[in-house]
């Protein structure tokens, strides 16, 4: 599928999704939603894919659902549908690939796109970031998954903070707040964020992918479920050849050369 509204490559083992709508600090109009699925849906499906990293083009990582575009579709639109066969789609296709998503978040995320940025599974964010749950500002409430994701991540009290005040939380407060892994200097994040990608990229995949997958679940689980989910898994992740690979390696004292299977 040739894109409009995001730039995909993949090179290194690392597909690189850019959100390219600069001008508008890249909101996510209908076709956005749609690409950028589409982009993570590719990624899930090619073995040679084994990170992904989402950034944003220009000054902004995005700034959420395009305004004007929603506008204009008038009365008649149910915020609900629009939701459910757009956004939500989107989210759990990050949440359910099976691959370390990296969100390199170069400018302010805010709204829909904070929503995007919490479904990465790691983020590096640029020293001139910030997130901001603008909803409150339009009279919405927080949607993409932020009211799952965001709590769980810095707390109650914190999240609806940011909900109800709309106020931008800068990168450092978001380190400090557990809602990005570093912070890093803005000319410094292409970089610094492809080199954890390639880290990834060489990286067990099946077992990576398996922890995500864990992870996720443990969040509905009482420990005993936990438990059991991880000693099935494990069984699975046994049998790969990353982890023969990973044994011969440690005995006979060299680098593993994992393949992602
Ligand atoms: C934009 C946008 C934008 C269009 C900047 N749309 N043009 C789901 C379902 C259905 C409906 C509603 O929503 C949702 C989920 C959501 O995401 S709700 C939240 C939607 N997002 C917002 O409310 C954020 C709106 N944007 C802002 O408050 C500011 O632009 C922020 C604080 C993000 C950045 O401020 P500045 O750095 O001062 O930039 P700016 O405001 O000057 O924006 C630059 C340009 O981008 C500007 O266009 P212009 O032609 O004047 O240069 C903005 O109009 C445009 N833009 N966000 N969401």
């Amino acid at each position: 599928m040739a894109y409009e509204t995001i730039i995909y490559e993949v090179g290194d083992g690392v597909g690189t999704i850019t959100l390219n709508r600069p001008g508008k600090l890249n909101a996510f109009n209908d076709l956005m939603i749609d690409e950028t699925t589409d982009a993570f849906k590719s990624a899930g499906r090619d073995a040679a894919v084994r990170c992904v990293v989402i950034t944003g083009a220009g000054r902004g990582f995005s700034s959420g659902q395009d305004l004007g575009d929603f506008q204009e579709r008038g009365e008649g639109i149910s915020i609900g549908e629009h939701l459910r066969h757009g956004y939500h789609r989107l989210i759990r296709q990050m949440v359910s690939l099976e691959k370390p998503v990296v969100g390199a978040i170069n400018g302010i995320a805010a709204g829909a796109g904070c929503g995007v940025a919490l479904a990465a599974d790691i983020r590096i964010a640029a020293d001139s970031a910030s997130f901001m749950l603008a909803f409150s500002r339009i009279g919405l409430i927080p949607d993409s998954g932020i009211n799952w994701f965001l709590p769980r991540l810095i707390g109650y009290a914190r999240a609806y903070e940011m909900a109800i005040t709309a106020d931008r939380v800068p990168a450092g407060k978001a380190l400090e707040w557990g809602m990005v892994n570093q912070v890093v200097p803005t000319d410094q994040l292409p970089e610094i964020s492809a080199a954890w990608a390639r880290r990834f990229a060489v990286g067990p995949t099946l077992a990576y992918g398996l922890t995500k997958r864990a992870m996720n679940r443990s969040w509905d689980s009482t420990l005993d479920e936990a438990l059991e989910y991880e000693a099935h898994i494990q069984g699975i992740a046994a049998r790969s050849h990353d982890n023969r690979e990973g044994i011969s390696a440690f005995l006979e004292k060299r680098d593993a050369q994992f393949t992602g299977r």
